[in-house]
């Protein structure tokens, strides 16, 4: 039936959905999740009430941008590198208070896509208009790797929302690896991170009343549809997220309602499901200061300050080599 390669597949996108869809247990990577329409719907996630992740980070920010830019500040200036950037609105809450307090430094927002870093600059442009913005557009990994080697002051690494945790342990700590060597000496990494918590708050967080998360995961089988020329019936599948306390790892699941075979014209497959059959969709890994602890030291970093909200639900913490 397959008489096309893997390695014949024009795009990643492309590979990885045959290489997913074709395993035991089925599975497809959330990095997939964030075309335009992906992009909207995170949006909205984000002022849903019952996912916390973006208010308490935000209230962090804010409670605490004194003390950030005491940690930051450098007297030959620095630069403000943010991984991932999106519309930056976090973000902002630092951007305003260190330009008020003109602290010396150029924020450099790295993503992969251009559109969103071309908006976040001109919006940024309207509403700082003193800030200076140095827009990269790529991957981290390649971004990382220029920026240690045309270093020339001081460095702050930013990596908000818990993004890390939509990385498997191993790739997590490969990815603080990546950051940690390109940090020099004096260079900080700052990084937000969902924390273990009362299950059921964190499994309302991935299963909201309003089912705007469900569209959010059943929009990959969309996507696929778009791009690939599929046939898959959305509704066809349940959302199923979990959360496992021991592990701190929560799980999103599209599942099967039935048997059903869908067709991918681009991929040349056909893909066949039993009836409650699941594919892996998303990790959102929560941590806490001891698994943070253990995950810096062994990529050859330290927590050297953390903030949290009263209740310990996230953090962000600072880290030094
Ligand atoms: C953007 C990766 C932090 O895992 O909480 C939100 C993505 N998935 N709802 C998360 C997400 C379902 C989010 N991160």
């Amino acid at each position: 039936m397959n008489t096309i390669k893997p390695s014949e597949f024009t795009t990643q996108f492309a590979a990885d959905v045959f290489e997913g869809l074709t395993s035991h247990p089925k599975s497809l990577s959330s990095k997939y999740f964030y075309d335009k329409k992906g992009d909207e719907i995170f949006q909205e996630i984000m002022h849903l009430p019952e996912y916390y992740l973006t208010g308490k980070e935000f209230d962090i920010l804010q409670e605490n941008k004194s003390a950030l830019a005491e940690a930051f500040a450098s007297p030959s200036g620095f630069d403000l590198i943010e991984l991932g950037a999106g519309d930056g609105k976090k973000t902002k809450i630092l951007l305003k208070h260190f330009t008020e307090k003109k602290l010396d430094f150029t924020f450099v927002p790295v993503d992969i896509s251009h559109n969103v870093l071309q908006q976040l600059a001109s919006d940024l442009q309207k509403e700082i208009p003193e800030l200076k913005v140095t827009p990269r557009q790529g991957m981290y990994k390649k971004v990382l790797e220029q920026l240690a080697e045309y270093q020339t002051r001081k460095k702050v690494i930013l990596f908000l929302g818990s993004n890390i945790g939509n990385l498997p342990q191993e790739e997590a700590l490969n990815f603080l690896k990546k950051i940690s060597s390109s940090m020099a000496q004096d260079d900080l990494f700052f990084m937000g991170v969902d924390q273990k918590k009362n299950p059921e708050t964190i499994l309302a967080a991935y299963n909201d009343t309003q089912g705007v998360t469900a569209e959010f995961n059943r929009n990959l089988l969309r996507r696929i549809n778009r791009e690939l020329g599929a046939n898959f019936d959305p509704d066809a599948f349940i959302h199923w997220p979990f959360y496992d306390p021991e592990t701190g790892m929560a799980k999103s699941y599209l599942v099967s309602k039935k048997e059903q075979t869908v067709q991918i014209n681009s991929l040349n497959l056909e893909v066949h499901f039993a009836a409650w059959e699941s594919i892996h969709t998303e990790i959102s890994q929560k941590y806490d200061d001891t698994s943070i602890s253990w995950l810096a030291r062994e990529a050859g970093l330290s927590v050297s300050e953390s903030f949290s909200d009263t209740e310990n639900c996230f953090k962000n913490y600072i880290f030094k080599k």
